[in-house]
């Protein structure tokens, strides 16, 4: 017993060691528990993931979202994070009034462009509006003085949210969105504040709910997207997040399966990124104290491929787990 204890201490002093060095150090599952957070956007620049999140700021209890603003939180290595608070506000887009739903940073020409989901002023509900900034963390002004896309745009959303933009290798800039089952895309001109051509609704998106994220690897398409059908959720008020590939931008698509299943909070919001060479899923949960369906916070785990460029379904961990956890005596488990 005395020599397998200190083999384990060993082992644990081990595995510190790694835990400190390794860029691969297992996510301890809600990543922030400060503050309440919610539809992450993961982007890497440099040796940095950041998270652009939502800010969930609810009373206990509450019935309906109350998000004023959105922050930035950063790490390098997936697992320390840092808070670096609001870094932009409903307040900074003059013709919004409320609503600060899920939004997505997209680098282009050294600028960094953040696309969000807003309650504007004028008719209709939900809008598309663009901040720019020259840095990660801005800081970043109103790019337009009005909505990119909102409820007068023709063939837009029944919802008008949720924007992922994706630029390709040939430079061409796509942005995706919607909710309400009602999938849009356009393309955006190089400026990346102005739509380029009509609204479109691409096909193949089996059980588009809302949250569309879209990526490119190994020339495939990928659009995840979250779903609220009863082959993945328990019942209709919960989603899960689906996916689709295609060998163009605009589709097709081609519907795979599920990749992420129902979590804890009502809503389900997928952002997908490749950092030191491991994909990961970002997503929310309902997990942290005192959490629930207007009180979520971000969550992260590892992302597999098949060989045949199919994703695995990601396996949502609550803290360290596998060889990294130890028993209160200190021995490897
Ligand atoms: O956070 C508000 C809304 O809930 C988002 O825009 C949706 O994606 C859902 O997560």
């Amino acid at each position: 017993m005395r020599r397998r204890r200190r083999t384990a201490v060993a082992a644990a002093a081990a595995v510190a060691l790694t835990l400190a060095g390794s860029a691969q150090a297992p996510a301890e599952n809600p990543i922030i528990t400060s503050i309440f957070t919610a539809d992450p956007a993961a982007l890497v620049v440099g040796n940095t993931l950041y998270v652009y999140a939502g800010h969930d700021e609810a009373p206990p209890g509450g019935s309906n979202f109350v998000m004023r603003d959105w922050v930035v939180l950063s790490s390098t290595d997936a697992s320390n994070w840092t808070n670096h608070g609001p870094r932009l506000r409903v307040g900074d887009f003059r013709w919004a009034g409320a609503d600060a739903w899920a939004a997505e940073v997209e680098p282009r020409n050294g600028r960094y462009y953040w696309y969000v989901s807003v309650n504007g002023n004028g008719p209709g509900w939900m809008d598309i509006g663009v901040a720019v900034g020259d840095s990660p963390l801005g800081p970043f002004t109103d790019a337009r003085g009005g909505p990119l896309v909102s409820d007068s745009t023709p063939g837009s959303s029944g919802l008008n949210i949720d924007p992922t933009v994706f630029v390709d290798d040939d430079g061409q800039a796509y942005l995706y969105w919607g909710s309400y089952w009602g999938l849009r895309a356009a393309r955006l001109r190089p400026n990346m504040t102005e739509l380029d051509g009509p609204v479109l609704s691409p096909q193949g998106a089996t059980h588009f709910w809302e949250a569309p994220w879209m990526f490119k690897r190994a020339g495939i398409y990928y659009l995840a997207y979250a779903a609220n059908d009863s082959g993945c959720v328990t019942s209709s008020s919960y989603a899960c997040v689906r996916y689709a590939t295609a060998s163009n931008p605009l589709g097709p698509w081609t519907h795979r399966g599920v990749v992420l299943g129902q979590v804890s909070s009502t809503t389900n919001h997928p952002s997908i990124v490749e950092f030191n060479g491991q994909w990961y899923m970002v997503y929310h949960t309902a997990d942290a104290p005192g959490g629930g369906n207007f009180r979520r916070s971000v969550a992260i785990d590892r992302l597999y491929f098949n060989a045949d460029g199919t994703m695995r379904q990601v396996v949502q961990t609550k803290a360290a787990t596998g060889p990294f956890l130890l028993t209160s005596t200190g021995e490897a488990r």
